[in-house]
């Protein structure tokens, strides 16, 4: 969110001071500080790279940890040609999935956890060609998605705890806009493994894994 303060510049008057320019002076100084302080934080960038090639993906929890609306992000992971197309897809919590399927075979998707949390594991059950299967991902972390009918078949979603996260490029590359300044526990999800650091967002800030 970006929030511009005006500063206005006080003409001097010509003649001395007076008791009701002071008055007004003040009242002129206590509202800019009411601004700031009833004023978000300036919103800045992180970005960085993550080294050793693959996709990853990078998502931002911020310390201490704060409630985010909901997200209305509407995203879709396909199966087609015996694959999950993408193969990666971040997503902040709260968001559903629309798995479809766009082979002439039956798919059968299931996770058997949640970051490891084994409560967390789900069956979606079978959908023929043509169908389609939605599900809300309420928790973070990474989860695994596997198909009970193809071994071969696998894809990795992220679940954000914030809505400040991005996927690596090809080079490894990412970005985070509109990022508020303060502290986040960046975390780096790569083929279901993470890395986490502490990060301090202060101007553009640049954070490499
Ligand atoms: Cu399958």
């Amino acid at each position: 969110m970006f929030i511009s303060i005006c500063r206005h510049t006080r003409q001097s008057s010509d003649g001395g001071i007076f008791l009701k320019e002071i008055t007004l002076v003040k009242h002129f100084f206590v509202l800019i500080a009411l601004l700031l302080l009833s004023s978000f934080a300036v919103a800045e960038k992180l970005s960085g790279v993550v080294q050793g090639g693959g996709p990853s993906a990078v998502v931002l929890e911020p310390v201490p940890a704060k409630a985010f609306p909901p997200s209305n992000q509407a995203v879709t992971i396909d199966q087609r040609g015996l694959k999950f197309v993408p193969t990666l897809m971040v997503i902040q919590q709260g968001t559903t999935v629309e798995f479809k399927n766009s082979d002439t075979v039956s798919h059968n998707i299931f996770w058997p956890n949640i970051s490891g949390d084994k409560k967390l594991g789900h069956n979606l059950g079978t959908a023929a060609s043509g169908q389609s299967q939605k599900f809300k991902f309420t928790a973070p972390g990474n989860i695994s998605v596997l198909c009970n009918i193809h071994p071969e078949m696998s894809a990795n979603i992220v679940v954000s705890p914030s809505s400040y996260f991005a996927q690596t490029d090809a080079t490894g590359a990412f970005s985070i806009n509109d990022v508020p300044e303060g502290t986040y526990k960046a975390t780096v999800w790569r083929k279901g493994k993470a890395t986490t650091v502490n990060v301090t967002v202060k101007g553009d800030t640049k954070l490499n894994f």
